[in-house]
């Protein structure tokens, strides 16, 4: 049996369907601190939901044994924007949160997924193919926390034997599940504006590359780690990376293939920063040799199935209030 703690956020939806899908409905414990809403794409409303504050030891402990647990997925988290407007809090879900998880893990004897990301790495890291193993400096909160995770969670695999696995997600795009306060959200923000106004104001400049990857590709890679065998796994930690793109390539792309005269602003804000410390793309040969990682939605890719997806949903919204 599987938990999913941060089950309602972007990923976590994704990831409970396809895992319900995979070994039953009953077998898979979606959990949050907020309250599903009719308007989630949630396959099986029916199945397990319960209330869980990561912060909260006894409480997940209950969960763990109640619903006898063997795996746990720890989406909670705090992503890189809004952890940079809330340190305290960010710390206290990200690490405390994680430490709680971590050690009901090593208890209960768990395997425990938990992602980091391409935030984990830091200005002084090479921006190019960034590899597994590099400098790891980052200045935000939010990657500060997650390499406390990353080495946490390798400790614990060292001393403990304790499952540990995880992956650098880069920005994922989905258009049915919002992203929550993220600094690589304006590649899905772009289409749901474009359709909306024909028009965007970009949070970042024309020429910010980074890392990027569809959700299908993000939750088909991290169900393949979680099935892995532990003997394929030559570390705990790895780069997984689908393509690169920036946000004039995005609108290029949008003015080629969808709307020719859509226009694009930007206003770069307190996300440049962030996004200018991270990678621009990833070297992730060790997932691919290890556990089979291998992408399927490249750049034209994402940018098809994010319009079509978006302009779908727009339209069954009209012919619902129409
Ligand atoms: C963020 N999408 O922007 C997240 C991610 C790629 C970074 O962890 O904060």
């Amino acid at each position: 049996r599987v938990l999913v703690t941060g089950s309602l956020g972007q990923l976590g939806i994704a990831l409970v369907n396809t895992l319900r899908d995979r070994y039953g409905v009953a077998n898979v414990i979606a959990s949050d601190v907020r309250k599903p809403t009719a308007d989630l794409p949630i396959a099986h409303p029916e199945g397990p939901f319960v209330y869980a504050d990561v912060l909260n030891y006894p409480l997940l402990e209950r969960i763990i044994v109640d619903f006898q647990i063997d795996w746990v997925v720890h989406y909670s988290a705090l992503l890189s924007a809004v952890a940079e407007k809330n340190p305290a809090q960010a710390l206290s879900v990200n690490i405390t949160g994680f430490q709680n998880v971590l050690e009901l893990a090593r208890v209960h004897k768990l395997r425990i997924f938990c992602p980091s990301t391409i935030g984990a790495f830091g200005p002084d890291t090479p921006k190019q193919n960034t590899p597994d193993l590099t400098i790891m400096k980052p200045n935000t909160i939010y990657g500060i926390t997650k390499v406390h995770c990353e080495l946490l969670g390798e400790y614990y695999n060292e001393k403990f034997g304790v499952d540990f696995r995880s992956v650098r997600y880069p920005g994922i795009l989905s258009y049915d599940t919002m992203p929550g306060g993220g600094t690589t959200d304006y590649a899905i923000d772009i289409f749901h504006q474009a359709l909306r106004t024909n028009s965007y104001n970009c949070f970042l400049k024309p020429d910010t590359y980074l890392p990027m990857m569809y959700i299908t590709d993000c939750i088909n890679g991290t169900v393949q780690l979680l099935e892995a065998p532990s003997t394929s796994l030559t570390q705990r930690v790895y780069n997984m990376g689908a393509d690169s793109f920036c946000p004039a390539d995005l609108a290029t792309a949008i003015r080629e293939q969808f709307s020719p005269d859509f226009q694009m602003n930007y206003i770069p804000d307190t996300r440049q920063a962030i996004a200018d410390s991270w990678p621009a793309s990833l070297d992730d040969s060790r997932a691919r040799t290890d556990w089979g990682w291998r992408p399927e939605f490249q750049t034209t890719d994402m940018v098809k199935v994010m319009w079509n997806g978006v302009a779908q949903q727009l339209a069954a919204a009209n012919s619902r209030t129409s």
